[in-house]
């Protein structure tokens, strides 16, 4: 029997490293779509040690020729979209890129599907930040969304641009509302792995304190495996739809950050610890808790880590030195 193809943009991201070693595991052929970036050496770090099990293109989202002629050589059974700058408040700084990036990035990788491979299944990473400051808590697929970011409205943009051409095309689209989701192989810029390796680095005595912004905020944490599985089970329903993923347990950063240092023995916390305006928000999502019921329900989804368990592993992985702490550098966080 033939191997059943997939397509991921942004495999060389925390999601897309995952996804691609679930799918190998599953007997996939995986074709991975990275960008030419100035720094080739570290791009491809969450993915060294399957590499040689992985077909790598050069190809730009934003590049529709070569989305195109990848679809086009594939003809691939699945198409994960994941390629975005992810990063929230870094959307505030470069707010054109980032909505080029995820709206014109989703859009063409649509019409590309349309034209080159329209029997292929579509993945569409949409994000809890849709949510944004929504006063339904905890959210479902059917909540009020109030983005507060570049980022989040543009992601809405692209989850609305989904669901358009799931109806008008009758394509196969599927939008996995993902809350947050975390792993060993997250980039050091985001607050829990930021707080892990500067939890990690003050036991060592490498480090004297750890900067951070807002404690109060709370979010919906999982981790990134299970979140890859879901996208998974997304594509092998029946029929497309929109399924939101989360854990349904809501924890500030606070409380995170806190037991983080318990779990490494560090007494007080709040001795190394200083808050700095360059990491507060200029527009703040408060709290995001999500509801699950209906992946459950429908596709059996269920997390398998609990936040202790993420915290550990976490704390194992980055402790290892992680390929996420070569690629970046705290001070850049
Ligand atoms: O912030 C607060 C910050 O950057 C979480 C992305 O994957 O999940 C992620 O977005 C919270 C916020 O993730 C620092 O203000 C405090 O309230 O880890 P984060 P995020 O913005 O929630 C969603 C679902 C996505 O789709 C995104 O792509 O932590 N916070 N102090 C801090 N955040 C950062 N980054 N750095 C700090 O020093």
């Amino acid at each position: 029997m033939n191997k059943r193809k997939a397509v991921i943009t942004g495999v060389a991201g925390q999601d897309g490293s995952y996804l691609a070693e679930l799918l190998l595991e599953k007997g996939y052929e995986v074709y991975g779509m990275i960008p030419r970036r100035s720094s080739p050496e570290t791009q491809t770090l969450r993915l060294d040690h399957i590499t040689s099990r992985l077909h790598l293109e050069y190809g730009d989202v934003l590049d529709m020729g070569s989305l195109l002629r990848t679809l086009k050589e594939v003809q691939p059974d699945e198409v994960y979209h994941l390629a975005a700058q992810s990063h929230v408040q870094v959307s505030f700084m470069e707010p054109v890129h980032t909505t080029s990036v995820i709206v014109l990035g989703t859009v063409n990788r649509l019409e590309a599907v349309a034209h080159a491979a329209p029997r292929a299944r579509v993945y569409n990473a949409a994000s809890s930040e849709m949510f944004g400051n929504t006063p339904d808590l905890p959210s479902d697929e059917e909540s009020r969304m109030v983005p507060c970011s570049p980022y989040a409205t543009a992601k809405l943009n692209a989850y609305h641009l989904s669901r358009v051409y799931r109806v008008s095309r009758r394509m196969f689209v599927s939008n996995g509302i993902l809350f947050n989701h975390e792993s060993p192989r997250r980039g050091l810029n985001f607050v829990t792995a930021k707080i892990v390796k500067g939890a990690l680095d003050i036991k060592a005595g490498r480090k004297e304190e750890l900067v951070l912004g807002n404690l109060k905020s709370s979010r919906d944490w999982g981790h990134a495996r299970d979140y890859v599985r879901a996208m998974w089970m997304m594509l092998q329903h029946e029929a497309p739809d929109d399924f939101l993923v989360a854990t349904g347990v809501e924890t500030t950063v606070q409380e995170f950050l806190e037991r983080v240092f318990r779990r490494l023995g560090i007494p007080d916390p709040y001795r190394y610890v200083k808050i700095s305006p360059r990491y507060i928000r200029p527009y703040e999502v408060n709290r995001l808790r999500g509801n699950p019921a209906k992946i459950q329900r429908i596709l059996g989804w269920k997390p398998t880590f609990t936040l202790d368990d993420l915290i550990n592993d976490m704390i194992e992985g980055l402790s290892r030195g992680t390929l996420a702490e070569q690629a970046y550098s705290l001070e850049k966080a």
